[in-house]
């Protein structure tokens, strides 16, 4: 197993390549999405949470990311002695009509086919996603956890509907007309992953690049009015069982798995890790689930994570584990302090397997 770190669109620069290191990393995860851009609520400093309005506004729908910036940015990563182990997230711009089964599906789907070409000609290994309609939402932040350190959590369910113009918790189109996205049923959304699937696994393929879903966060069977896909821990073999391919993987989030109201997390971790289904590993705390959870320190949580990281060696995973999001720390570098604080734990059970 391999230790990664995750970092943030405005992180991507040699200071925070060299605080990886220095926390034990050898890989990175990165997010090419600025989920920051332009919005009232939500700012740099910690992972993105925003109000209703949603995270902020979404990428230029017409540039996709080129080889040459991917190409770029691994040599970067590579300069710095560390490997670029996975691209985080489409951006909503280039996807939305995927998810929302609109008019510019098809030609965003050959977009999408042409970006995870790039990715994969840059030698890139995994694309992670998140195949849902209104993505991320509904969370809150406050004093959740050990010694009042800031954390998110969620009290209660989210089903203010989502208005026009946002999707997958970002605006992609400022200047829609007021009213709210038709609320999709369950079964549409599984066809539309169906269709996103069938399109991008035979390309994902030939460009040896591996496609990793991350389960729904927060884990409910609707948020904001429109339904989920995985928001139990047996809805993710539905996801791979739709289009059976080793190129077909899990972007495997513990802190989301836990905070499904069904399974056992350690059965879960065993089933999938099993199966050989893990590109890599979101490894996150939390205490208690839907709709009323909060996250903790890696340590502080409902999850034994030194028996999951065992469990983990057993089925032989060889992957990078990120720390995904860990509370803010009282100091002047509250996001630096909480991911090397998660690290230097996370390094400690790898050693001590
Ligand atoms: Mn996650």
């Amino acid at each position: 197993m391999k230790l990664g770190l995750g970092l943030y669109r405005h992180q991507l620069d040699d200071e925070h390549f060299r605080f990886a290191r220095q926390c034990g990393c050898s890989h990175l995860v990165v997010h090419l999405v600025d989920y920051f851009r332009s919005s009232r609520s939500n700012h740099p400093g910690d992972q993105p949470v925003g109000d209703d309005t949603g995270w902020g506004l979404a990428g230029d729908p017409t540039q996709l990311w080129s080889f040459e910036e991917l190409a770029a940015l691994k040599q970067r990563i590579n300069a710095a002695r560390l490997e670029l182990e996975a691209i985080e997230n489409f951006d909503p711009a280039h996807w939305h009509d995927v998810l929302l089964d609109g008019p510019k599906k098809a030609i965003q789907l050959e977009n999408l086919k042409t970006l995870i070409r790039n990715v994969g000609r840059a030698g890139i290994p995994i694309f992670g996603y998140n195949f849902s309609i209104a993505g991320v939402a509904g969370r809150i932040k406050g004093p959740f956890a050990r010694g009042e350190a800031e954390a998110v959590g969620m009290d209660g369910p989210c089903d203010r509907p989502l208005p026009k113009g946002m999707v997958w918790n970002m605006v992609c189109d400022p200047a829609a007309p007021p009213g709210t996205v038709p609320s999709a049923t369950t079964e549409q959304l599984w066809k539309r992953l169906q269709d996103f699937l069938e399109a991008l696994i035979p390309v994902a393929e030939e460009a040896g690049v591996t496609l990793a879903a991350h389960p729904d966060d927060p884990p409910l069977p609707t948020v904001r009015q429109q339904p989920r896909l995985v928001y139990q821990p047996r809805l993710y073999q539905r996801l791979l069982d739709l289009k059976p391919s080793p190129r077909n993987a899990l972007e495997f989030c513990l802190g989301t798995l836990a905070e499904m109201t069904e399974g056992d997390i350690y059965d879960v971790v065993d089933t999938y890790s099993r199966q050989g289904k893990l590109a890599y590993v979101h490894f996150r705390n939390v205490r208690g689930k839907v709709p009323t959870y909060k996250e903790t320190f890696i340590d502080d949580g409902d999850i034994d994570m030194l028996r999951v990281i065992r469990i983990l060696k057993q089925n032989q995973y060889t992957g990078v584990i990120i720390p995904d999001h860990a509370p803010q720390m009282s100091c002047a570098a509250p996001w630096h302090a909480g991911m090397a604080y998660a690290l230097g734990y996370m390094r400690a059970a790898l050693q001590s397997l």
